[in-house]
C-alpha cells in the first residue's frame, strides 16, 4: 500500500518531510505505534528494539531515567533504532525560555544530536519552539516539536482554553510537527482534531488494550478508538514493555492502530 492511500488528507496536506517520513514508516510496518521505551537499563532497551522494532514506527525515550547511561551505549542504541527504521522521539517536555531550551538540547545528553522529535509545553510562550529548532540547527540537523495540547494524566491543568491557545499558536509554526493529545478520551481527541485541522500530527499517550485507570493517575483509552478519533500515532509504554511477550503485544497494538486508520478512512 502507498502512504497516500493509507493516510489520505494527512499525507496530502502535509508540508513536513518528517511527518512524511513517519507516515511512510508506519505504512511499511502497518503500525501507528510509538513505543514508549521506559526501561531503566541499556540492556533492557536493546532487548526492546530487538523484540518489537519490526512492529513499531517510532521510539519514545526518557534519556534521563536510564541508570547505566553512557554516551557510547546511547549512540549504539540510536544506531540500532535507525537500523530498525524507527524515528527517535525524546519526551523531554521542555518548558523554559528560548535560549535555555536551546542550551538544554546540548549538555550531557546532547538531545539535539540524535532526536528527530521532542515534546514541549508552550507555557513559557512561543520562543521555546524557536529555541529547540535552534538546537537542531546548531548541529546541522532538523527535527520537529510536539506541543502538549492535552495530557493523559488525571487532574492535569491543560484545560480547553489552554489547549485552544496552544493549537492556535502551534498550528501555524513550521517548527511544530504536531500536538500531544489525550489518548484516553476519544471525545477530547475529536475536538482536538477539529481544532488542529488536517496538516499537523496528533500523537497520543494514555493508550492500552486494557482500558481504564493506570498507575499513579495515568488513564487509558482504546487504541483503535484513539486513531478513529483523530490520533496519527498511539504512544504505548507498559502495554508493550511490561507484557509477558512484548513482541506479540507490539503486533497486537500495531493491528489495533492500523484497524483504526482503515476505519477512519472508510
Ligand atoms: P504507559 O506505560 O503506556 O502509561 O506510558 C506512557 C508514556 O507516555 C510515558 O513515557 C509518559 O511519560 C508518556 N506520556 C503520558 O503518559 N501522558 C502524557 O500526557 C504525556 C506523555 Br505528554
Amino acid at each position: 500500500m502507498e502512504p497516500s492511500d493509507a493516510w489520505g488528507m494527512r499525507w496530502q496536506s502535509s508540508a513536513s518531510p518528517l511527518a512524511k517520513r513517519y507516515m511512510k514508516v508506519a505504512t511499511a510496518k502497518q503500525s501507528l505505534v510509538c513505543l514508549a521505551a521506559d526501561r531503566n537499563t541499556m540492556a533492557g532497551l536493546f532487548d526492546l528494539i530487538d523484540d518489537v522494532g519490526e512492529h513499531v514506527a517510532a521510539l519514545k525515550t526518557h534519556v534521563d531515567l536510564v541508570d547505566d547511561w553512557t554516551p557510547e551505549a546511547w549512540a549504539e542504541f540510536c544506531e540500532a533504532a535507525h537500523e530498525a527504521n524507527l524515528l527517535i522521539f525524546e519526551d523531554r517536555k521542555f518548558a523554559d525560555i528560548g535560549k535555555i531550551s536551546r542550551a538544554q538540547m546540548a549538555g550531557i545528553y546532547d538531545i539535539r544530536s540524535w532526536s528527530d522529535l521532542v515534546t514541549a509545553h508552550l507555557i513559557s510562550g512561543p520562543d521555546v519552539v524557536n529555541g529547540l529548532q535552534a538546537g537542531w540547527t546548531d548541529v546541522g540537523r532538523t527535527g520537529g516539536v510536539l506541543l502538549l495540547a492535552q495530557m493523559s494524566s488525571r487532574g492535569n491543568l491543560l484545560h480547553p482554553a489552554y489547549t485552544a491557545e496552544v493549537v492556535g499558536k502551534g498550528a501555524a509554526h513550521p517548527g511544530v510537527f504536531g500536538f500531544i493529545g489525550n489518548g484516553s478520551r476519544p471525545e477530547e481527541l475529536k475536538a482536538l482534531r477539529a481544532a488542529v485541522g488536517e496538516e499537523k500530527m496528533i500523537w497520543t499517550p494514555g493508550v492500552n488494550l486494557a482500558v481504564g485507570d493506570g498507575e499513579m493517575g495515568q488513564r487509558y483509552g482504546d487504541p483503535t478508538e484513539a486513531v478513529m478519533a483523530g490520533s496519527d500515532c498511539i504512544i504505548v509504554g507498559s502495554g508493550i514493555h511490561k507484557a509477558d511477550d512484548p513482541k506479540q503485544a507490539a503486533a497486537a497494538y500495531a493491528r489495533a492502530s492500523w484497524d483504526g486508520l482503515t476505519k477512519r478512512n472508510g
